[in-house]
């Protein structure tokens, strides 16, 4: 397994020989292998029980499972290209992925996160951020399609997100890096006086879902690392882990692991919102793309934004508090009652549980022992409600079951425990094949959570799946949290690595699921939406464009004359079918982008520039009827500078 270095010799080797990795044992076997085969079937022609959308890490995508079988439902693209429905190809979904750096075709997905209402996951969308280059994204539930990007300007580097209020009022970001803000050139030694964070307030519409970089409070420059926000009581708040408060530039692993310890920031969004509401907030320079799908004209527009409300906290008193965490904390953790708060402590050897009563009670009384930045941090004992003593190694990541247990994830000693909170006591654990990071129970980060299972989500898999070469798959595992005791299900291998998930119950989901695009509200302005209608047209010397239409099992026009070498030929396709699940697919001989997979009643658009005469094929590529194989067609190219007359036609 991996191992940990550390540089403060923080935790005594012995401590790990105390705890030890788990060793690898077979342990399904006999009876209890019946028994957790039995509670992950689901029967063919059977559904799953549960959604579980799990980020796709360095695929920059989204991936959809089934609970409790763990099998894969689909990949959505969201901040990386996808040759496979040709999303960042197309013309229309290319602005999906503009940025203020321009066209970025990848990125790293960390923290899905579901809409919520009062506080529960509610289905109708999921959210998720890209680390390297800032985004927030959100996916609509009724097609499985990123709809809405949005690029999250002030940030180096997007980790604390993208984690939702209550209701779905706001969805936050915070700075993973933090940079000089406004960027400039200055000497990276000058750290602690010129690099600061922010942490940033997305405002969702309610009703479309639509996403507005509301305001930024520019904070310390620390690392800022996960976040959840209040329910109930604590509805006002989020909170969010930093670690890095040593302000360190250069060899993080030692320098940023002297403090004792870190903060996890509480911040009062209402508070922030009636501060700008009053004209605190400042017009801070800020270039930034936000890009939407429209569903009915089938394509992404971007617009490009100037300028962000920023706030200080001296602009805003009451607005954020420090609140002493040990030891580089990861995850902070909300119960669903809001009142008990887990800090990860990913070096420390306890799991700190803070009270948010008491909390406003030290807020009340100052009970601070000092300032920074202007930021009051409250005294450690002021706010902790209980250290649940020897949990495990690494503490990570918490979710809850609803039941009044909390379930935590150790990095170090690759294991899940279970901790009774207010009793403040490790009541179970259970080893996980290797190096868990984030775990997950269906709506266990809200105020309802679905307690039965539990996905533990794994670096390491040395030794779990047949070998594929240096690289290995990362994994999940499915643990059952019915009972007392937890109990392993199953292992299944992920798409990227799996940073966070989040899960609910099918029927809040499945029922919404869109089946076809209505043909007749298209509104794409090439659409075609019938035969009769399809067309070849020149519009320049150099331009032409094709008005296809599929439908099984033909292409209209499927013979097509008049291109030549130069031309730049834009493929606008519909596809004329209504009915469920027979997208076309398009593709032509040399193109250099990807295949269109074209869904119902939709239309899309392929560039292609031929660079020999010659007569290329096309086809589709997504088997559509038993005459699939039959669905081409061909386009003749003639050499540059002749002036060939354009001629299309089908069947003659
Ligand atoms: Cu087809």
């Amino acid at each position: 397994m991996k191992k940990l270095i550390l540089g403060g010799g923080i935790l005594a080797l012995s401590s790990l020989f105390l705890f030890g990795c788990p060793k690898k044992e077979q342990v399904q076997s006999g009876a209890g292998a019946e028994d957790a085969a039995r509670k992950v079937y689901v029967p063919p022609g059977q559904y799953d029980e549960f959604y579980a959308f799990v980020s796709g890490g360095f695929s920059g995508q989204l991936t959809v499972y089934g609970l409790p079988s763990g099998r894969l439902l689909k990949i959505i693209p969201v901040f990386s290209q996808f040759p496979e429905n040709g999303y960042g190809y197309s013309e229309e979904t290319k602005p999906m992925l503009m940025t203020s750096w321009g066209f970025v075709p990848w990125d790293d997905s960390h923290h899905p996160e579901l809409s919520q209402t009062n506080g529960a996951p509610d289905g109708r969308w999921v959210f998720i951020n890209a680390n390297n280059t800032p985004r927030i994204a959100r996916i609509s539930l009724d097609t499985f399609e990123t709809e809405e990007i949005i690029e999250i300007p002030n940030s180096g580097g997007n980790h604390a997100s993208s984690f939702t209020t209550e209701n779905t009022e706001y969805i936050t970001a915070s700075t993973r890096f933090s940079v000089p803000i406004s960027q400039k050139d200055v000497s990276i030694a000058s750290y602690a006086e010129n690099f600061k964070g922010t942490i940033s307030f997305i405002k969702v519409d309610p009703k479309e879902g639509h996403m507005s970089l509301a305001f930024q409070l520019l904070v310390p420059g620390y690392n800022y690392d996960l976040a959840h926000c209040g329910k109930g009581p604590s509805h006002d708040w989020c909170f969010f882990t930093s670690y890095n408060t040593e302000q360190a530039h250069t060899l993080l692993e030692i320098n940023a692991s002297k403090n004792d310890k870190d903060y996890i920031a509480a911040v009062n969004w209402k508070k922030l919102e009636q501060c700008v509401a009053e004209g605190k907030g400042k017009d801070f320079p800020a270039e930034y793309y936000h890009n939407i799908y429209d569903h009915t004209k089938h394509m992404a527009k971007s617009e490009v934004l100037k300028s962000v409300k920023m706030l200080t906290p001296q602009d805003c008193p009451g607005s954020i508090y420090y609140l002493p965490t040990p030891k580089s904390p990861h995850g902070v953790d909300v119960d669903p009652t809001g009142e008990y708060i887990i800090g990860g402590g990913k070096l420390a050897t306890v799991l700190p549980i803070h009270s948010f009563s008491k909390m406003l009670k030290a807020i009340e009384n100052k009970q601070f022992e000092k300032e920074v930045d202007g930021i009051p941090v409250i005294k450690y004992e002021a706010v902790n409600y209980c250290e649940v003593p020897k949990p495990c190694l690494g503490p990570l990541h918490t979710e809850f079951d609803g039941k009044g247990y909390a379930y935590t994830s150790c990095f170090v000693s690759s294991e899940v425990i279970k901790t009774d909170y207010k009793a403040c006591k490790v009541v179970d654990r259970i080893p996980v094949y290797y190096s868990i990071g984030h775990l997950m129970i269906p709506g266990g980060d809200s105020a309802k959570p679905w307690g039965k299972y539990l996905l533990a989500m794994n670096k390491i898999t040395k030794d779990r799946y047949l070998p594929t070469g240096p690289e290995l798959n990362q994994s999940a595992q499915l643990i059952d949290i019915s009972g007392d005791k937890m109990k392993m299900l199953l292992d299944f291998p992920t798409i990227g690595e799996p940073h966070y998930a989040q899960g609910i119950a099918a029927d809040l989901v499945k029922n919404r699921s869109l089946k076809i695009y209505d043909l007749k509200t298209n509104a794409h302005p090439e659409a075609v939406k019938s035969e009769a209608d399809a067309k070849v047209v020149r519009k320049g010397p150099n331009e032409v464009h094709v008005y296809l239409t599929m439908i099984r099992s033909h292409f209209t026009p499927d013979n097509i004359e008049g291109v030549k070498v130069g031309d730049k030929v834009y493929f606008h396709i519909t596809n004329l079918e209504q009915d469920w699940d027979i997208p076309h697919g398009f593709a032509i001989l040399g193109n250099n982008n990807a295949e269109l997979l074209v869904k119902p009643g939709q239309t899309q658009t392929l560039v292609w520039e031929p660079k020999k005469p010659g007569v290329y094929p096309f086809y589709c590529t997504d088997f559509c009827s038993a005459l699939h194989q039959e669905m081409q067609g061909y386009v003749r190219v003639s050499p540059a500078g002749t002036n060939p007359e354009i001629k299309y036609s089908t069947g003659k």
